[in-house]
């Protein structure tokens, strides 16, 4: 996977190409990181890459030269997207990360101020994708989230190619809670069934806190039935319960 990104500051990306898993992706070349630095395609010759609003306003727009001239500074690979981080495009999820990881190459522009000309979108841009609704001082953070989550994505990035299958959101679920040694800490223990060897039973309770915290804290993402198990559950619990009582 080829990420090309189209920015202001090029040295923000530092933050990923030298650390832990990307680091290793870039070494491997299972990944490959390109700054295009915006500012060297502006023909001004102040470098000027922005200017004020037609029709008033606050704050300055990025002009479209500059950027096109970037984008056609190199060959588009032919299964390629080209992506504007902005919070007006799509909100990004695991189903999206998972599709972008199909293509061979991301083209991320990353936009400063109040954005970009809509001239340059309308032309050359594929989709619009944002992180989160906040705003942010530049799209490069945005640009890193989705570097970082679709490179996770990208055949043997992770060492343990199950863990990208085991996680929230690969099973539409929470992650049941995780512990390691050791079996006590400042009294708190360890729940038993994970210490029982009993393969069976350690992946049900797993399944069962993932509903539980899924239920919690994200309802949204359960599914009829799932819902439906736990209500059934629930009434059965309180069945037993009458059943003590008697
Ligand atoms: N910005 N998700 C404004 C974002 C953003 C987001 C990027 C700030 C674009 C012009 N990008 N610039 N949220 O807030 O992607």
């Amino acid at each position: 996977m080829k990420f090309r990104i189209l920015t202001l500051f090029p040295e923000m990306f530092d933050a990923v190409t030298g650390a832990s898993i990307l680091g290793r992706a870039l070494s491997n070349q299972q990944i490959k990181i390109e700054c295009d630095n915006i500012r060297a395609f502006s023909k001004d010759k102040h470098h000027k890459v922005d200017d004020a609003p037609f029709g008033g306003g606050a704050g300055m727009v990025m002009k479209v030269e500059p950027l096109r001239d970037a984008l056609n500074s190199k060959p588009q690979l032919p299964n390629s997207r080209v992506i504007y981080l902005t919070p007006k495009g799509e909100t990004l999820k695991h189903e999206k990360v998972v599709s972008l990881a199909k293509y061979d190459e991301l083209i991320l522009v990353c936009g400063h101020y109040e954005g970009v000309d809509q001239r340059f979108i309308d032309r050359y841009v594929d989709e619009e994708i944002s992180i989160g609704d906040y705003v942010l001082t530049g799209g490069e953070l945005a640009a890193m989230v989705v570097i970082d989550s679709v490179s996770r994505m990208v055949s043997g990035v992770l060492n343990n190619e199950g863990s990208a299958e085991e996680e929230s959101f690969s099973n539409g679920l929470l992650e049941y809670p995780h512990y390691t040694r050791p079996q006590v800490v400042d009294g708190d223990e360890v729940p038993s069934v994970l210490l029982s060897g009993n393969h069976a039973e350690i992946e049900k309770w797993r399944y069962r806190e993932s509903v539980k915290l899924t239920a919690e804290r994200r309802p949204e993402l359960l599914s009829e039935d799932q819902k439906q198990a736990l209500k059934d559950n629930f009434i059965k619990k309180k069945k037993r319960v009458e059943k003590k009582r008697l």
